[in-house]
């Protein structure tokens, strides 16, 4: 392939020398012909026909015999999934007007080539899980003319890869079935091996998907994994970006699932793409660091939103309990004149979401008055208060998706 591609751009050079000779003769009406530059890739790697890392450095030089390169040009071509052997490529270089030329200023380029295909069934054992594509890279010059080398130079290479790992955190429980409240948030971590010695980065995007499910005896979801083997492309949610501004890429938020009191059991199942078209290819619910699915009870009789206990210095041994959205006030008796009142991180792990800020206020007659409240703040305690009378404590904890648990604790003051 090189050889042909060399002894071309001589067969150029050469017609191109004798158009400048005959050119030479005749120098008032003919203009020399640009001569189009050459283009030779220089690195080692990827030799030529040979398994490689999917993120590729190719660096070229080359030469214009009558001018200078202005800049040069690259082409992935990525062959058929299907083709394991290089036997099976038709390497045929893109048209030279082809959309798909890239510009690029130097002579070398780093990219990340498909490998995007598991040559074993998912549901058996994959091995060491490697997918791989077939790519051929073209490069050619183009000269201060705008001529452009009609022998692109190229390197044709099998790339590899494994795919991401994902692990399915808070609130999902490893190999058990987790039970969340009606509004939840699914967590999890996940890694992406780029291949051999090239270390770890993070997964590009990933999918997931919430399916009704039945439990055996042993709470065991009946039909899965399998279920998510066959699962079609529409079931899933669409592709999100890892590192998406709004978090989603790492959580996904589930609001009012069922009607309060009533409950459901469901499958929640995660996938990842990496850089190179690799999709996470096992469904797994038991290893940990591997748990890409998860078994929930969604029960409407849980309470929602942050839970927290609350206490007051000067009433030891007691505390005054509010678990979620909606729990009941307390009426409480004070013997001091002053209450210092304090209260716990609130509790939001239960259902995946994380602790957010606190606020509180005493003897509020609209909680819709901002003005009414402290500013909301990470602060766990109020400032001691004076009280020689009946008093109503109003505290506020949200949690990171908005939710909010109102707490009011009445304190009557008795003289001791
Ligand atoms: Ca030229
Ligand atoms: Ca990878």
């Amino acid at each position: 392939m090189q050889l042909s591609k060399r002894r071309l751009a001589r067969t150029l050079v050469a017609v191109g020398l004798a158009v400048a000779a005959f050119a030479g003769c005749d120098e008032v009406t003919t203009r020399t012909p640009n001569q189009p530059p050459d283009t030779f890739i220089t690195s080692s790697s990827p030799r030529d026909s040979t398994r490689v890392v999917h993120h590729v450095e190719v660096l070229w030089s080359g030469g214009d015999l009558d001018g200078t390169i202005d800049h040069w040009e690259y082409f992935l071509l990525a062959h058929p999934r299907a083709a394991t052997q290089i036997e099976q490529l038709q390497i045929v270089p893109p048209a030279a007007n082809d959309p798909g030329w890239k510009r690029v200023e130097q002579a070398r380029v780093l990219f990340a080539a498909l490998a995007d295909t598991l040559r074993a069934d998912p549901r058996g054992d994959i091995g060491r899980g490697e997918f791989d594509r077939w790519s051929s890279f073209f490069v050619r010059a183009v000269d201060n003319e705008g001529g452009v080398d009609p022998t692109p130079d190229y390197r044709t290479f099998f790339a590899y890869t494994l795919a991401p790992r994902l692990d399915l955190v808070k609130p999902a429980v490893t190999g058990a079935v987790a039970s969340v409240p009606r509004t939840f948030v699914m967590n999890w971590n996940g890694v992406d091996s780029i291949g051999g010695s090239f270390g770890t980065q993070s997964p590009k995007e990933v999918r997931w998907v919430l399916l009704p499910a039945t439990l055996d005896g042993g709470g065991q979801p009946i039909g899965f994994p399998a279920a998510l083997y066959d699962l079609p492309e529409s079931a899933w949610s669409a592709w999100i970006g890892w590192a998406a501004m709004d978090s989603l890429g790492r959580q996904s938020v589930f609001r009012d699932l069922v009607p309060p009191g009533a409950f459901t059991h469901n499958v929640f199942a995660l996938q990842a793409r990496d850089d190179a078209g690799a999709i996470t290819p096992k469904f797994d619910a038991a290893t940990p660091n591997s748990n890409n699915y998860a078994t929930l009870r969604i029960d409407g009789t849980l309470s929602v939103g942050p839970r927290f206990a609350v206490r007051a210095r000067e009433i030891p041994a007691t505390s005054w309990f509010f678990d979620g959205i909606g729990a009941p006030g307390f009426v409480a008796a004070s013997t001091s004149d002053t209450l210092t009142l304090s209260w716990d991180t609130p509790g939001t792990q239960h259902y995946g979401a994380n602790p957010g800020e606190s606020r509180y206020g005493w003897n509020i007659t609209d909680q819709n008055d901002d003005q009414m409240w402290t500013e909301w703040s990470f602060v766990r305690s109020a400032t001691p208060r004076q009280h020689a009378a009946s008093q109503r404590f109003y505290l506020q904890n949200r949690d990171s998706i908005g939710q909010v648990t109102t707490a009011v604790i009445e304190f009557t003051f008795t003289v001791p």
